[in-house]
Parts: C-alpha cells; sequence; structure tokens
C-alpha cells in the first residue's frame, strides 16, 4: 500500500532561512533513498538535502531561488510497499536510517550530536530524514564538537577501534587503512576546501570514511559534481603514490592532526556582517593552506644595492616607453632570478612525488605575484631564460594586464618553477612569502629606499632593495639560501649583466 512522506530540512546547527540553489529533481521522478533533491548554500558551504525515502515524487514544496529552514518540507514522497527502507519507518526513526546507510563519520557524528544538543524537537525529524546533520555543514559556535582535522582524519583509522562513531559504521564501508592496505597517508583534509566541494552528502560521507580530501578531488559528474567513482579513482591514485602526501604523514600515522582554532560567535560582541570569500580565495586559500602546512618553510633576509641599476633604469624607461614597454624595476629582478636559477640549479628544482627525488628543471619559467580586483593571482613568464629585460617587461606587462582584466588562460598561469612576489611598489621592509608548491623557493621584494652605506672610510646614500627568500628546507639549506641571495644581489647591483643581449 503506498504511503505520503515528507522529507524536511535536517538540522543545521545554527542555520536557518538558508537560499535553495538548485532544486535536483521533479514531480513524478522515481528516486532512490540517498538521491538529492535540493542544494542548500550557506555563507560556509553548499550541501544537498537527500531523501530518506525510494519513491516518486509527489509534491515538491521549494522552489530554486527560495529560502529553507531545518524542518521545512522539502518534498512529499509516495513510498511502495517496504520500498523505503530503513529511513521511512518514521520520521522519529530517521537516527537510525543515518547510521544504517553506513554514514556517520567521526565529524559528522559530532556535528549531529551538537546540532541534536542545540536544535529545537521540530528539527529532530528533520535531520532523521537527512539521515544525519550534512557533512557539509561546519557546526555553529556553541553547538557541539567541531570537526577537527583530527578526528577527520582518526576516521579511517577507526579499524582500531579508536574512534566509535565509524568503528560502529565500518561495515557497509571498508576502513580506509584496510583499502590502502595499511597506508594511511592522505593528506589531511582542508575543512574549507571539503566543505565548498561540489559533493552530495553520501560521497562526502564516503570520502570522510576514507580520510579523502574531497577538495583534492576532480568532480566528472554532472557541472563537475563529485561521485562516488571519482573518490574511489582518488584512492586508486593514493595507491598508486600518485596522492598528496600527508604533512610529514603525522596525521594519519600517529592519529595527531593540526589542532583547530576556537570558533567565536563574533556577533556576540558586536555587529558583524558575513562576506563570501572570493572564487580565487576559495582557490588559493587550501593551496596556500597545502604548502604552508607541507613545506618546512625558512627565509632568508639580504638586500641588494640598486643605486647603479636604478640609474641605467631611469635612462633607458623613456625610450623603452616609446616601444610600449614599462621597464619596471621588477622586469630586471626577473632577469637576475633567471642568472641565479641558471647559477643555483637546485633552486630550480622540485621533489617528485615519492619525495626521495629531485626534478632539476633545464627551463626557466617564472611565476609572479599579481594583485587583481579579484584576488591574487600567479601569472607565469614562460622560457624567461630565452629573453632579454625589454621582453620581460613585455611579458610582465601583458601578464598583470591580462590578470587584473581577469582574461589569464589557465596555460598561462602554469609551469612556474620558481614565484617574485613584489610588494615594492607599495611599501614594506621584508616579509615571508609563501613557497608556491611544487616549487621550493619563493622571493619577496620590498620597497627600495635609500640607506647610509659604509664605504671607502665614509657612509654614502645607496638605493637599497630588500630581499626575503623563503625556501624549503629539504631541499635548500640556509648555505645554499643565502649564497643565492648574495649571488643575486651581486647581479642587481651591476646593471651591466642585466642589460646584455639574450640569444
Ligand atoms: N621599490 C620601489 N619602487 C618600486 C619597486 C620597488 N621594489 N617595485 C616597483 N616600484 C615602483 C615602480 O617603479 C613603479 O613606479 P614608476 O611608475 O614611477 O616607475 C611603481 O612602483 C609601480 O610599479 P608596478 O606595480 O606598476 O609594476 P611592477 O612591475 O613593480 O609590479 C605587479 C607589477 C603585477 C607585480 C604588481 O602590480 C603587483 O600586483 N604587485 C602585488 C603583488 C602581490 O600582491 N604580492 C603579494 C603576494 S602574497 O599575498
Amino acid at each position: 500500500m503506498a504511503r505520503l512522506i515528507d522529507v524536511r530540512v535536517p538540522d543545521m546547527g545554527s542555520f536557518s532561512e538558508v537560499a535553495v540553489i538548485d532544486v535536483l529533481v521533479k514531480p513524478g521522478d522515481a528516486i532512490e533513498r540517498e538521491a538529492s533533491l535540493i542544494t542548500l548554500e550557506t555563507e560556509k558551504a553548499t550541501m544537498d538535502v537527500p531523501s530518506d525515502v525510494t519513491g516518486v515524487v509527489e509534491k515538491l514544496h521549494v522552489t530554486k531561488g527560495g529560502k529553507v529552514s531545518p524542518g521545512d518540507v522539502v518534498a512529499t514522497v509516495r513510498v511502495e510497499g517496504d520500498a523505503a527502507g530503513a529511513g521511512d519507518s518514521a520520521p522519529a526513526a530517521g537516527a537510525s536510517a543515518g547510521s544504517s546507510s553506513g554514514g556517520g563519520s567521526a565529524s559528522t557524528a559530532g556535528a549531529a550530536a551538537g546540532s541534536a544538543g542545540a536544535g529545537s524537537s521540530s528539527a529532530k525529524p528533520a535531520a532523521a530524514a537527512s539521515g544525519g546533520t550534512p557533512p557539509a555543514a561546519p557546526a555553529a559556535p556553541g553547538s557541539g564538537p567541531v570537526a577537527t582535522p583530527a578526528a577527520t582524519t582518526a576516521a579511517p583509522a577507526s579499524a582500531s577501534g579508536a574512534n566509535g562513531a565509524a568503528a560502529g559504521n565500518g561495515a557497509s564501508v571498508p576502513a580506509a587503512s584496510a583499502i590502502l592496505g595499511g597506508r594511511t597517508d592522505l593528506a589531511p583534509i582542508n575543512e574549507t576546501g571539503f566543505s565548498s566541494a561540489h559533493a552530495g552528502p553520501s560521497v562526502r560521507r564516503f570520502a570522510r570514511e576514507l580520510g579523502v580530501d574531497l577538495s583534492q578531488v576532480t568532480g566528472t559528474g554532472f557541472k563537475a559534481r563529485i561521485t562516488h567513482d571519482d573518490v574511489k579513482a582518488f584512492v586508486k591514485k593514493a595507491l598508486a603514490g600518485g596522492a598528496p602526501a600527508a604533512a610529514g604523514g603525522a596525521a594519519a600515522k600517529g592519529g595527531v592532526g593540526l589542532p583547530s582554532v576556537p570558533l567565536v560567535d563574533f556577533a556576540k560582541f558586536g555587529p558583524v556582517e558575513t562576506k563570501p570569500l572570493s572564487r580565487i580565495q576559495k582557490i588559493s586559500g587550501p593551496r596556500l593552506h597545502a604548502s604552508w602546512v607541507n613545506i618546512p618553510h625558512v627565509t632568508q633576509f639580504d638586500e641588494a644595492d640598486i643605486t647603479d641599476l636604478e640609474d641605467v633604469r631611469t635612462k633607458l624607461k623613456q625610450k623603452a616607453l616609446q616601444e610600449g614597454i614599462k621597464l619596471t624595476p621588477l622586469a630586471f629582478i626577473v632577469r637576475a632570478c633567471v642568472k641565479a636559477l641558471q647559477e643555483f640549479p637546485y633552486v630550480n628544482s622540485s621533489l617528485d612525488a615519492t619525495g626521495a627525488n629531485l626534478v632539476m628543471k633545464k627551463y626557466v619559467n617564472i611565476g609572479f605575484a599579481a594583485d587583481t580586483p579579484n584576488g591574487l593571482v600567479v601569472p607565469v613568464i614562460a622560457n624567461a631564460d630565452r629573453m632579454d629585460v625589454y621582453r620581460i617587461a613585455r611579458a610582465l606587462g601583458e601578464l598583470s594586464e591580462k590578470a587584473r582584466a581577469g582574461k589569464l588562460s589557465a596555460a598561462e598561469m602554469q609551469g612556474g618553477c620558481f614565484t617574485i612576489s613584489s610588494l615594492g611598489g607599495i611599501g614594506g621592509t621584508a616579509f615571508t612569502p609563501i613557497i608556491n608548491a611544487p616549487e621550493v623557493a619563493i622571493l619577496g621584494i620590498s620597497k627600495s629606499s635609500h640607506k647610509p652605506v659604509y664605504k671607502d672610510g665614509a657612509f654614502i646614500p645607496r638605493l637599497m632593495l630588500p630581499l626575503s627568500l623563503s625556501y624549503d628546507h629539504r631541499v635548500i639549506d640556509g648555505a645554499m639560501a643565502v649564497r643565492f641571495t648574495t649571488y643575486l644581489a651581486g647581479v642587481l647591483a651591476d646593471p651591466r649583466q642585466l642589460t646584455e643581449a639574450v640569444l
């Protein structure tokens, strides 16, 4: 006999009035249990609301562009006989529906527990309907335990029984350590990237169980949605040694990940406004974070005397401008870096996937950080070693313009060997740039200024350019780094070396 069952929006911690950005089904559609019905977007994450029953959509109660809150009915589903499965017995039984699906990693369990504690009774059937709090929704301040990287990376290791929630659900999905043959050296999950990944709840749960960071997985589904198969393919690649390695393997090997920072309800202390990160920030943030936690950074500071170089540049500048070339200090710095990289080939290398070999590059492609209205991008001057300073200046101008207009192609941001981050046009005296992995060094440039330099028994004013070289200490040691900056400073002090023709 057929029954009509309402599927509701689950408890989402402190979120309410959440935007419906996609409606994935229509009346008459036959749906399976766990099929995504709608996609919601909070300021922190997108998440799908799945059906907890198998049946036919009788009526939709939401529209794309509308707003919903926990407990709202999403759809009424006609369920025949016992087709509904565990989730349909009654709304109140939904919690068991969640666990019977094999879901509920440490993090989702933690978030759900927090939500339940904070939630109203009307929210509980909703949470039940989805089989638990959506994994993508970060726990709200005060709503309960927050999934820390430790918890998420510990989940796969729960074969050891360390994690009750995951261990209890381990029957339907093999633990990651089993799949990986005892290896658990996947990189720790980046929570920000994981939250914003385009994937449904069951895929998220699956990824959690395997310890897979969804932000690292390429989606092959509709609109680049990540599917179960994509996660499996990622794990297979990990088995073959192609996945990003954990930071020193600490998270996986010792079960200890990054400590989490405290969550604060800022609104308690005064008025606030929440603004989403830009698209570029969402992409670059996880990459910068990955570099920061994976690479042992050291920064070597130095200064180059560019008094003579500035004299030469001033003389050449007008003539170059007539040719449409803006001869800025950065063009000379790129040229000087090419020479230094040729002199110190280890700085022009990368570690291979095993971490046991260095890939020595026989080409020199220089990336430079460009500040654009949409955020930071790094265009790459390909084959900079085949260019004189004028061609470099032209390439810098063209790529900067494209960057600011948001018109850089993917190819124009790939293949870099070494990056320069120049803040010299703005100010500052020194900073510690983050290495653009898998490169092994990055040069930060600050504003040049006149300083008294003691020479031949007297102080004389010289124009000094601050250099900040961050390097990967696994590849470059301190002696090599300071030799590199000393050499670079020497080249920058001698404009003849920088204006010569390049064949
Ligand atoms: N010291 C003193 N003055 C400098 C200087 C330095 N180190 N570098 C540049 N200048 C001067 C230039 O000479 C120019 O002055 P004039 O017009 O009088 O010649 C002025 O500053 C502006 O230069 P520019 O910015 O137009 O050109 P650039 O080649 O120096 O830089 C680019 C181009 C794209 C690197 C720059 O515009 C930019 O985006 N910088 C920001 C990079 C960034 O955000 N890095 C941080 C990354 S981590 O968050």
